[in-house]
């Protein structure tokens, strides 16, 4: 083997694709590795890395009217595997982005308890800690695909939502330290930013899984994602993760805030509204291939996605390459992860005609992923937040993929 390679090696990379047969076998030889052009020694070891200088994808941002309020949405259709980095995990923004001098934070807990507490972000990191990855979506994810497909790529149309691992202190720990008072119902939770955004969170969910949480992907969390603290509510609305956290005050009723009357509830056809639709439902992308990409030619393609949900883990996930005709079932790449986004592929042979991609998420608790169709149907087109619909992506003859509704 090393003889072989050697005498490859002196005979020199041009000199054999010219005198030998051009074969198969010749033309898949490695080049004389010290002739390899373009492999620079970078020195510069050390500090804070950056990705390869050829790796490009960037968060993208949605216009807003202010630029206090703001939308950057993960690139998915670059995304492998399940974890988002966090430079580009995405962002909403209400107040722009906190500067918090962790040194000078404090997080008060008060209302209806029996001894109002601060804790400094010291006397946190003491509390026993808890790590879990989990998807966070905003409920907004979607919300332009409602009456027509709108927006090209799959960055657009589903790259609300990202996976972190989420280091933190369970909220339990520290309602237990300050003690809630007999009849607390609910809490409210305060972040620090220019918006001070506020929501309130059922005690039963805040005593269930909910994260004080200050890690993110092995290290602190990004000041985008809420720096130094922020309130992590599995599977519910991205919205009620406050970040930048600084108060928590204890009641007997939902406290009301512009984010669960004026914003955050769903208009029905009938007038009414639904209030604290916290729960996220399942749902599920194909992200390869997907809107604005280009298959050059029929053959072997992996179709490969994400799927997720906020009620527990994913259990199936179904492929269509028939616009729903037929489905058959994707492979599920482990770890699966309750609340988690989980990779799945399915082998597909392009036979270059017309071809209707979809996914369709089933999770532990038998809830399948509705159409889109459906979710109109039943919601009408007023309310804007939660749309889990499965999504259509058209590959055209040309090998053109695009953003399409089809039942
Ligand atoms: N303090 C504060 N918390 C906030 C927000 C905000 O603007 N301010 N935006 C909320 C919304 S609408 C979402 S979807 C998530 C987004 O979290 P991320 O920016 O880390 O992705 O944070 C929520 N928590
Ligand atoms: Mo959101």
């Amino acid at each position: 083997m090393l003889g072989a390679m050697a005498a490859i090696g002196t005979a020199g990379v041009s000199g054999m694709a010219s005198a030998a047969t051009p074969g198969a076998r010749e033309r898949n030889v490695p080049p004389d590795a010290t002739k390899v052009q373009g492999v620079g020694v970078a020195t510069d070891d050390g500090g804070y890395g950056l990705r390869s200088q050829f790796e490009t994808e960037v968060r993208t941002r949605y216009p807003t009217k202010t630029t206090e309020s703001s939308w950057s949405f993960t690139p998915l259709q670059d995304s492998i595997g399940m974890i988002t980095p966090s430079g580009l995990h995405y962002e909403r923004h209400h107040g722009g982005i906190a500067t918090i001098d962790p040194s000078k934070h404090m997080l008060y807990v008060h209302g209806m308890v029996k001894q109002a507490k601060k804790f400094s972000m010291a006397d946190l990191k003491r509390f026993p800690a808890l790590s879990r990855m989990m998807f966070l979506e905003c409920s907004g994810n979607g919300l332009t695909e409602w009456a027509k497909p709108t927006l090209k790529t799959v960055q657009g149309t589903h790259g609300l939502t990202s996976t972190s691992e989420w280091v933190g202190v369970p909220l339990s720990t520290i309602l237990n330290e300050a003690g809630l008072k007999p009849g607390a119902k609910w809490l409210l939770a305060e972040g620090g930013d220019a918006a001070v955004m506020t929501r309130s969170i059922p005690i039963e969910k805040a005593m269930k899984d909910c994260l004080l949480a200050y890690g993110q992907n092995g290290e602190a969390i990004r000041p985008e994602q809420g720096y130094p603290l922020r309130l992590f509510v599995p599977g519910y609305e991205g919205n009620m993760s406050i970040k930048w956290l600084r108060r928590i005050e204890v009641s007997d009723m939902p406290f009301m805030t512009r984010e669960e009357t004026s914003k955050y509830t769903d208009l029905m056809p009938d007038g009414t509204a639904l209030q604290f639709s916290f729960l996220m439902e399942a749902k599920s992308v194909i992200t390869y291939p997907s809107g604005e990409m280009l298959l050059q030619k029929p053959g072997f393609y992996e179709i490969s996605g994400l799927a997720w949900s906020g009620r527990g883990a994913v259990k199936r996930v179904e492929v269509s390459v028939d616009g729903g005709k037929s489905w058959r079932d994707a492979t599920l790449h482990g770890p699966v992860l309750p609340i988690c986004h989980t990779r799945f592929t399915l082998p597909w042979e392009w036979d270059g005609k017309e071809a209707i991609l979809q996914s369709r998420c089933t999770d532990e608790t038998g809830y399948v992923q509705p159409t889109i169709k459906a979710l109109v149907d039943e919601r009408g087109l007023s309310s804007v937040y939660h749309l889990n619909g499965i999504q259509s992506w058209k590959v055209a003859a040309s090998g053109e993929v695009s953003n399409v509704h089809h039942y």
